[in-house]
């Protein structure tokens, strides 16, 4: 097992040099944001990238994330070339010693909230999800809420080229069924896994998040049954599940413990963190500690290490605090005592 930091590239503001220094590191998880789904990481960019990380003293064996273009999700002409770019960045991160990549196949959005900022009674902000707002709250007034309390800010999975045909987007999906929307993520994986396992790059699906409908959006990794249905549509191992418990736990009903039972030696990279789940179904982010929210963090850590989980972990979204500013989920304080309480929980299991 190795502990890991997203780090969003020379844009980030929170500096290598300052992630080397937490205690437990062993790597940061990538990736090239500017550069648009569906064309091919270059090998002098990666090169890069493994340069400038490694000059930190840190690995970077997992990138986070390898965007798929829609229009291989939506299953149109397009896709093969796209498919063919995607298997060429897979060589190319190969090349610099990358073992596993993690990609959603959601439509359109990669994540959504209602609130980037939200004040909790301690003074720290973090992010929210209001079911309510999402009742009425059309795609286009979310991007415009994000970018007013963003400040320029790329948001991953908000890229400004996505959101500029985001309307038009997710009326194209209106005429895909969730049948259809699967079968083009066979076509997807029955494509690209045959490389995966040439150049041993695992595949790591992230789930859906949030792990329900949004929007009028389908899920296809959402839940114990889901994920069974993924995994079983391309049996290579290297068809595996990025473990995702914030993701997983917005929905009381999915046991994560159970999900890690059930597909152990597919889970090739997991993002734990915690989150408070309300009993209107709304939720918030939390700090990592299992007395702050409501998933049980020793049991899923147990779990995942009684498995035989042998590959990168990372904390995810944290609050902002001690004055902190910047991304939204992921400043560098509260990940960074979300590292060190994961890596206190794996010594002391
Ligand atoms: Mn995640």
């Amino acid at each position: 097992m190795k502990l890991t930091f997203r780090w969003f590239g020379e844009q980030d503001a929170i500096p290598l040099a300052h992630i080397a220094q937490i205690p437990g590191i062993g790597g940061v998880v990538t990736s090239l944001m500017d550069i648009p789904a569906g064309e091919v990481w270059a090998p002098e960019r990666v090169k890069a990238m493994r340069d400038a990380v490694a000059g930190a003293g840190l690995s970077c064996e997992v990138i986070e994330s390898v965007n798929v273009h829609e229009s291989i999700k939506l299953g149109t002409s397009d896709r093969d070339r796209r498919i063919e770019n995607y298997v060429a960045t897979l060589r190319n991160l190969h090349e610099i010693g990358v073992k596993c990549v993690c990609y959603n196949f959601m439509p359109v959005l990669d994540w959504a909230r209602s609130e980037l900022y939200h004040t909790l009674p301690d003074g720290s902000d973090t992010m929210y999800f209001s079911r309510e707002y999402f009742k009425t709250a059309t795609p286009s007034q979310l991007a415009e809420r994000y970018a007013e309390q963003c400040g320029g800010i790329a948001l991953p999975g908000w890229e400004p080229e996505r959101l500029r045909y985001i309307n038009g987007t997710i009326e194209r999906y209106k005429n895909i069924s969730r049948e259809q929307l699967r079968a083009n993520a066979k076509y997807f994986l029955d494509a690209v896994i045959p490389y995966a396992e040439r150049y041993d790059v695992k595949l790591a699906v992230h789930p859906d998040d949030p792990p329900f409908e949004i929007f009028g959006l389908h899920r296809l990794v959402n839940n114990a049954e889901s994920i069974e249905k993924w995994l079983a549509l391309n049996n290579s191992p290297y068809n595996g599940l990025t473990l995702c418990t914030g993701s997983l736990g917005c929905d009381a009903s999915n046991d994560i413990c159970e999900i890690i039972r059930h597909s152990a030696d597919r889970i090739h990279f997991a993002h734990i963190r915690n989150l408070k789940l309300l009993p209107n179904g709304d939720f918030f982010e939390t700090s990592h500690p299992t007395g702050c929210g409501s998933l049980n963090m020793p049991e899923i850590v147990r779990t995942l290490k009684e498995s035989g989980f042998d590959g990168c972990i990372r904390p995810d979204h944290g609050r902002m605090i001690w004055g902190e500013s910047g991304r939204p989920g992921y400043g560098l304080f509260d990940r960074a005592l979300g590292l060190a309480y994961l890596n206190g929980l794996w010594e002391a299991i």
